[in-house]
């Protein structure tokens, strides 16, 4: 029986998922007495630090937690519960963390590094643990902006260190309380075999294990580039939700939609051919609202039963007047969507409307869905999904909008061109470009961007590494490069000429015309860092 600190925010869905598939039964911290009481503890920490603290004190949880750790009572925290174990954190100046360990959380130092740190990196094992047996040096999942730096650790505790820009602690341990900035949930079969060593028999130390060499701070890891799947999803016809597959936009083929599969089955496929990271895009959300769609919410649950890679979710997320009158705020949507097992959820066309007010006043409103969900789910778990075409112009002076000089001219010989962002699923074009919209989205919250490309959708001639490098250029946020795969080596070069962190494809996946396998495979001839 594991106990599990569920204080309702972000996607403690996961870690749920993942004890049920490592055969455990989960029961939930109900009371404070339930803490000091329990077998064996998991505190996973999703959301911003002052959100995880203030919440911890109002169930009156503070208390009980630091009574537990100091007895010795085996605790198994997750992301920002390692954090919280440290005095406090940048990230909510003011705010008092649980005061285990010395020292301030920072937020990563600026770099030429993306900020979150999104995706797999390795760590460097300090000492021996039970909790590594069986770690093959695989790499394991992070989201976070904040780090717990080597300087402030106290060498009892210190378990791991991972490198980001620096280098900052990844994994604590002390006798029988533990904690990760990854999120061994997420982290595939890697990270449930590390979950699984401590449902299994705690944290003791005493337990003799094989873990793998320790090399301390010798060696630098470094973070992947990931691929990531895409399944764009919607009702056909008869009804059926399916998944589907358009060319540039358009998923109709003489007048039916294109039926490429079910959606939990193809996300299981591409977990285990080793996706990075799976997209679910319900692409009819502008039009049919999602909390009354609720097989789109069961395709999400039951993805997140079987699959332990990060989950996103997108379409429809915005405000919502039903027809019984009842309102539903954007927040509202998302949280659904996050209590079915998403990780991110991804906003398009809402946030194209969010960034022209943004633009138009100059102000923050506080109001927006950006805003609302960064605050209570944290910057990490908000994507801007962009829709994007190319306008061409004569001359940069035709336009007030971002303009680049292109290599593909345009129809007219037209050299230079912007990229109009798009609402509706491309229906509906709005006076406002990618650049503006992606570096209004950051400046509001979000945390990285989905950067698809209409004229390149579904056309198999690879990404528009113009555009790519033109927004990536004006965020300081990841970057996800967007449609036109048709080849591993469209991965290749991606990652070669643009600083996308990740890539995504859709059509060459749902019809197997390239497997996964075949894409890292030829990364990694290539020198680029996989998982
Ligand atoms: O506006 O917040 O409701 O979100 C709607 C979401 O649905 C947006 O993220 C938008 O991108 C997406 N969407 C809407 N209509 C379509 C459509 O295709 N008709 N799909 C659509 C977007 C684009 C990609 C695709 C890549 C890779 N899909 O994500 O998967 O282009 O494809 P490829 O590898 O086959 O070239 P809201």
């Amino acid at each position: 029986m594991i106990t599990l600190l569920d204080y309702g925010a972000g996607n403690v869905r996961s870690v749920r998922n993942a004890i049920a598939k490592l055969g455990y039964t989960v029961q939930d911290v109900n009371s404070p007495a339930d803490i000091l009481n329990a077998e064996r503890l998991i505190f996973p920490g999703v959301g911003s630090y002052g959100s995880v603290m203030e919440r911890l004190r109002w169930d009156g949880y503070v208390e009980p937690l630091i009574e537990r750790i100091k007895s010795d009572k085996p605790v198994l925290g997750i992301c920002v519960a390692l954090q919280a174990l440290f005095e406090g954190s940048e990230e909510s100046p003011g705010v008092a963390g649980l005061s285990i360990l010395k020292g301030q959380v920072k937020r990563f130092p600026a770099s030429s590094l993306s900020v979150p740190q999104i995706g797999w990196n390795g760590v460097n094992l300090h000492r021996e643990s039970s909790l590594f047996s069986g770690y093959n040096d695989e790499k394991l999942y992070f989201v976070h902006s904040y780090c717990a730096l080597l300087e402030d650790a106290d060498k009892e505790w210190l378990l791991t260190t991972t490198n980001y820009g620096l280098e900052f602690v990844s994994g604590v341990q002390k006798g029988n309380v533990a904690a990760f900035q990854f999120h061994p949930e997420k982290s595939g079969a890697a990270g449930l075999n590390l979950l699984g060593n401590y449902l299994q028999s705690g944290n003791n130390e005493s337990v003799v294990v094989s873990s793998p060499k320790v090399t301390g701070s010798q060696s630098e890891t470094r973070v992947a580039r990931r691929v990531v799947a895409c399944l764009d999803v919607r009702a056909n016809d008869n009804g059926d939700l399916v998944v589907t597959k358009g060319d540039q936009y358009d998923v109709r083929d003489k007048g039916e939609v294109r039926n490429l599969g079910k959606p939990v089955e193809l996300a299981k496929r591409y977990y285990e051919e080793g996706a990075d990271e799976i997209t679910f895009l319900n692409i009819t959300g502008f039009r049919d609202f999602p909390m009354q769609d609720q097989p789109m919410l069961e395709v999400l649950q039951k993805t997140s039963e079987q699959v332990f890679v990060p989950l996103t979710i997108g379409g429809g997320i915005r405000e919502f007047t039903d027809s019984n009158g009842r309102e539903y705020t954007s927040l509202d949507v998302a949280s659904e969507y996050f209590r079915s097992g998403a990780d991110k959820i991804s906003i398009g066309s809402d946030a194209c409307y969010t960034a022209e007010e943004y633009l138009r006043t100059g102000k923050k409103s506080g109001k927006s869905s950006i805003e609302q969900i960064s605050m209570v789910y944290g910057s990490q778990a908000v994507v801007i999904s962009v829709d994007p075409r190319r306008v061409y112009v004569k001359s940069p002076e035709e336009t007030e909008h971002n303009c680049i000089e292109t290599t593909v001219p345009g129809p007219d010989g037209e050299k230079y061109c912007w990229y109009q962002c798009t609402v509706r699923g491309g229906r509906e074009g709005r006076d406002l470009d990618a650049v503006e919209l992606a570096s209004s989205c950051e400046a509001l919250g979000a945390g990285e961007i989905l950067l698809n490309c209409i004229d390149k959708d579904g056309t198999n001639s690879g990404f528009d590494f113009e555009l790519i490098n033109h927004v990536k250029s004006a965020v300081t946020i990841p970057v996800i490069a967007s449609s036109g795969a048709g080849s591993a080596a469209h991965f290749v070069e991606v990652f070669l000429e643009t600083g996308a962190e990740a890539a995504l494809a859709a059509g060459i996946f749902h019809r197997k015309e390239v497997p996964i396998a075949e894409v890292k495979e030829a990364l990694s001839q290539a020198g680029v860092e996989i998982r």
